[in-house]
C-alpha cells in the first residue's frame, strides 16, 4: 500500500491532504447521489459512496503509467451534490449552474469527474459545461447500452430514457454499445446527422474499425464522456438498475478511453453513472472505481507520460 494513502476518508482513492487541496489539484471529483426516474432496478443514489469506498482499496501505482498518477495531478474530492428532487427539469438546471460555476470560476480544474446517480444528471453537466467551451467545440460520446434517445418517458423529457436526447440539444453524440431500444428510437437515431450509433455487437468484438470513426469524430473536439455503467458486459458489470446481455469488456472499454483521451482536442469533464451496488459483491464497485482512475490519468497524462517521472518505480 502506498506511502501517501490514508485510511477511512471519503476522498476519491482515499489520498492524503497533500494530494486532496483544492488548490493544488488538477482533477476534482464530484458525487452527484441522484434517483428518482430508474426504472427497473434501483439503489443508484448509493453509487457515488459505493465508488468513494471501493477507490480506497485501488492501488495508486499503474504499470501504465510507471508511476503513482494521482500523486502527479492531484485530486480534490468535493462534497456530495444532492439535488433537489421531484422535478428532474429543476434538477438538471441545478447541475448545470453547479458545473458552470465550477468550470467557470477562477480556480476552475483541469478535469471534472462526475459519480452518478442515475444517469439523468448528464444533461445538465453537459449543459454547464456549454456555457464554458462553444459550443462547435464541444462533442460527447456516450458508452451506454440504451440509446436514451426518447423524447418523453414517464411523463418527464429528463427522464434517464431521454438523456442522449437532450444532450442532442447542446452537441453532436457519439453512442458506443447500444443494444436496445424502442422504435421511435431507431427512426430518431437514423434521421440525425449528429448522432453516431455504434452497436454492441459492432464494438465488443474482434473488429474495432468503430475506433476509426471514433477518432474522426472527436479529432480537434473537447470530450465530454459519459459512461453509463450497463454499457459493459452484465458479466463484469451487473451493478446495474437496467442490465442488457452483451456489452463492452474492460479492455475494450479502455481502448475507448485511450482513442478519447489521446485523440480529442481534450477531455475538460466527464461522469460514471448508474452503478447500484449490491450488496457483498464488491467487484462491479472496484471496476467502478478503477475506471474512473484510468479516466482521470488517461485525461491528464495521456500523451505527456514524462510528467510522471518524479514517481517512478525505484526513485
Ligand atoms: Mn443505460
Amino acid at each position: 500500500m502506498s506511502q501517501h494513502k490514508r485510511e477511512a476518508d471519503r476522498s476519491f482513492l482515499g489520498l492524503s491532504d497533500v494530494a486532496t487541496r483544492a488548490e493544488r489539484a488538477r482533477a476534482w471529483v464530484l458525487p452527484v447521489p441522484y434517483e428518482a426516474t430508474t426504472s427497473y432496478g434501483s439503489g443508484t443514489r448509493e453509487g457515488p459512496s459505493a465508488i468513494l469506498a471501493a477507490s480506497g482499496q485501488l492501488e495508486l501505482f499503474d504499470r501504465e503509467f510507471d508511476c503513482e498518477p494521482a500523486m502527479v495531478y492531484g485530486i480534490h474530492t468535493v462534497g456530495p451534490l444532492i439535488p433537489v428532487q421531484g422535478s428532474h427539469e429543476a434538477m438538471v438546471d441545478e447541475i448545470r449552474d453547479v458545473v458552470a460555476d465550477m468550470l467557470g470560476g477562477d480556480r476552475a480544474p483541469e478535469l471534472l469527474a462526475v459519480l452518478g446517480g442515475e444517469h439523468t444528471i448528464s444533461d445538465g453537466i453537459v449543459r454547464g459545461l456549454a456555457s464554458v467551451i462553444p459550443a462547435d467545440e464541444l462533442v460527447v460520446v456516450q458508452v451506454d447500452a440504451h440509446a436514451d434517445l426518447r423524447d418523453e418517458y414517464g411523463g418527464s423529457r429528463f427522464s434517464h430514457a431521454c438523456t442522449a436526447r437532450r444532450i442532442l440539444e447542446t452537441c453532436p453524440v457519439f453512442q458506443i454499445g447500444i443494444r436496445s431500444m424502442s422504435v421511435d428510437e431507431e427512426a430518431f437515431r437514423r434521421s440525425r446527422k449528429e448522432l453516431k450509433t455504434v452497436f454492441a455487437e459492432d464494438a465488443a468484438g474482434h473488429d474495432v474499425s468503430f475506433l476509426e470513426d471514433l477518432r474522426g469524430f472527436i479529432r480537434g473536439k473537447k470530450v465530454y464522456m459519459t459512461i453509463d455503467l450497463d454499457g459493459l458486459d452484465p458479466a463484469i458489470m451487473p451493478s446495474v438498475g437496467t442490465p442488457e446481455p452483451g456489452g463492452l469488456s474492460w479492455d475494450r472499454t479502455l481502448d475507448i478511453v485511450r482513442v478519447v483521451c489521446s485523440e480529442s482536442a481534450g477531455v475538460p469533464a466527464f461522469d460514471v453513472v448508474e452503478l447500484a451496488p449490491i450488496r457483498g459483491l464488491h467487484a462491479p464497485d472496484f471496476l467502478a472505481a478503477k475506471l474512473v482512475y484510468k479516466i482521470l490519468s488517461h485525461a491528464l497524462l495521456g500523451g505527456r507520460l514524462r510528467e510522471c517521472d518524479s514517481t517512478k518505480a525505484g526513485k
